[in-house]
């Protein structure tokens, strides 16, 4: 059953779900939703995402929405095929869990505000909000420090191998060092712009910034 992902391949939160089908080896099909025209906010969308957003997914008679909730199903239903995304024991997935909501809670909103902030609002003529932009900023600073600590230690976030917890950062950890100009945040960090290079080079991740023609 090919699996139908509705969203651009440009936006962060639908890449999370095709990271994960690439390395799942899942076939895919992409059905484009086009933000600009406001797509995702009319009525037979909101069927799929009642909260008008992207992406939502249909595989057969079943639909889901949530990047998150999405790649955890996919790593689970199809745990013996492709990369091993959950780890093994029980605290190994305890670990990946705790690195998802750290993405999800402590990450994910920051970038996505700097991305919002110094791109999508230029590109509408509009200007940013610098002081929000400075905020913004120096917590993601604090959050990468926490994330350089634990980098020290393990080569992946939940642990020695690549999981989840990785692979849900590299939609937002791209658009933070190619598009926003905060390179150094990445670079600066020895251990956390070692991740990067090892995370962003992955095969499926490479595959899929090719399909978006980046
Ligand atoms: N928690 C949701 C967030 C989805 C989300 O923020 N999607 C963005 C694109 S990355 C979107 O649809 N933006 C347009 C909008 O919110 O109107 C998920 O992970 O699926």
């Amino acid at each position: 059953m090919v699996v139908k992902v509705y969203g651009p391949i440009k936006a962060a939160c639908p890449q999370r779900v095709l990271a994960c089908l690439l390395e799942k080896e899942v076939e895919f099909q992409i059905v484009h939703v086009d933000l600009e025209a406001g797509d995702h906010k009319k009525p037979d969308f909101l069927l799929r995402q009642p909260f008008g957003q992207v992406p939502a997914i249909e595989d057969g008679d079943f639909k889901l929405f949530e990047s998150r909730a999405i790649i955890r199903y996919y790593a689970a239903k199809y745990e013996k095929q492709g990369t091993n995304l959950l780890g093994n024991s029980l605290e190994e997935r305890a670990m990946v869990d705790q690195w998802l909501e750290v993405e999800a809670h402590n990450f994910n909103d920051l970038v996505y505000t700097l991305v919002f902030q110094l791109l999508i609002l230029p590109r509408m003529g509009k200007q940013g909000d610098t002081v929000l932009v400075l905020s913004c900023q120096q917590k993601l600073e604090k959050v990468l420090d926490i994330y350089e600590q634990r980098l020290s230690t393990t080569a992946y976030l939940a642990g020695d191998s690549f999981t989840l917890a990785d692979l849900s950062h590299l939609p937002a950890l791209r658009y933070l060092v190619d598009d926003v100009g905060m390179w150094h945040m990445v670079s600066q960090r020895k251990h956390v712009n070692a991740w990067w290079e090892t995370i962003s080079n992955r095969a499926a991740w490479k595959k899929l910034m090719k399909l978006a023609n980046y």
